[in-house]
């Protein structure tokens, strides 16, 4: 079944998402079965494949290498056209509506079109939103945009509304990989009460409590990159439920 379809059914049916996001400036293709072994055994749903630079060109092996050791959805969160594969079921086509770049509006996915003309890849229209976490990100750095204030909810409500009206099928409101403040409760909040179309929460997510925050007031998609770069033991924390762990935990509680 197509990527977003399927994320929709799950959505309905009352099931929150997990993305791991696989940034390839910090990860080696050689890395991937010990990272993909606790990936699968966590409640991880998607693996989004980007980041904002890909200094090594590493995203086409990457994605080659990932496809062939998970049965997970691959999905690219491209931070440029150069990191556009066929090596994946889909692609976030983002545009950063929340800053006046005109590159990152429309410019770089014009330039994905030929890209993409031959491609298999599902494409799935999404608005990003660059929010302020209290401290400059590589996100605003290359995209050279200024995220929105935390502070004016009502802008943000109205810039992710916007982006559902002109046709996008998700909303990525992201505070930047490594923030120091994830996306807030209100901000989560206020954005969920409006949009009819799926929202995507990241940057920042540290823990298991963070993580459950944002489901309970409203994140669809969580996306967390860093937490488990920095320490795999993360994926510990939020570990599938199986008979065979209940059987453990009875035993060894
Ligand atoms: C970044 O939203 C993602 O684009 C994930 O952020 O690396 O802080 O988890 P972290």
């Amino acid at each position: 079944m197509l990527v977003l379809k399927s994320l929709l059914k799950q959505i309905i049916s009352g099931q929150k998402l997990l993305t791991v996001l696989i940034d390839p400036d910090k990860m080696e293709v050689e890395q991937l079965p010990t990272f993909l072994h606790h990936v699968h055994q966590s409640v991880a749903t998607h693996i989004f494949l980007g980041g904002s630079t890909d200094e090594a060109s590493k995203t086409d092996s990457l994605a080659k290498a990932i496809k062939a050791q998970s049965h997970l959805p691959l999905v690219l969160f491209p931070g440029d056209v150069s990191q556009l594969t066929s090596h994946a079921d889909a692609l976030l086509f983002l545009s950063l509506i929340s800053g006046d770049n005109a590159e990152y509006l429309i410019k770089k996915q014009v330039a994905a079109v030929s890209k993409l003309r031959d491609s298999q890849l599902e494409v799935i229209p999404t608005g990003y939103l660059l929010i302020e976490n209290g401290k400059i990100t590589t996100v605003e750095r290359v995209t050279g945009t200024k995220p929105m204030s935390r502070k004016n909810i009502q802008l943000i409500v109205d810039t992710a509304k916007a982006g559902e009206l002109l046709g996008m099928k998700l909303i990525y409101l992201e505070a930047g990989s490594g923030a120091a403040h994830p996306i807030s409760a209100e901000i989560i909040k206020a954005v969920k009460s409006e949009l009819k179309v799926p929202l995507i929460i990241g940057g920042g997510i540290k823990s298991k409590a963070q993580l459950d925050a944002a489901y309970s007031v409203g994140a669809d998609i969580v996306v967390i990159g860093t937490a488990f770069e920095e320490n795999l033991k993360f994926f510990n924390e939020i570990k599938k439920v199986t008979s065979s762990s209940i059987t453990h935990e009875i035993i060894n509680p």
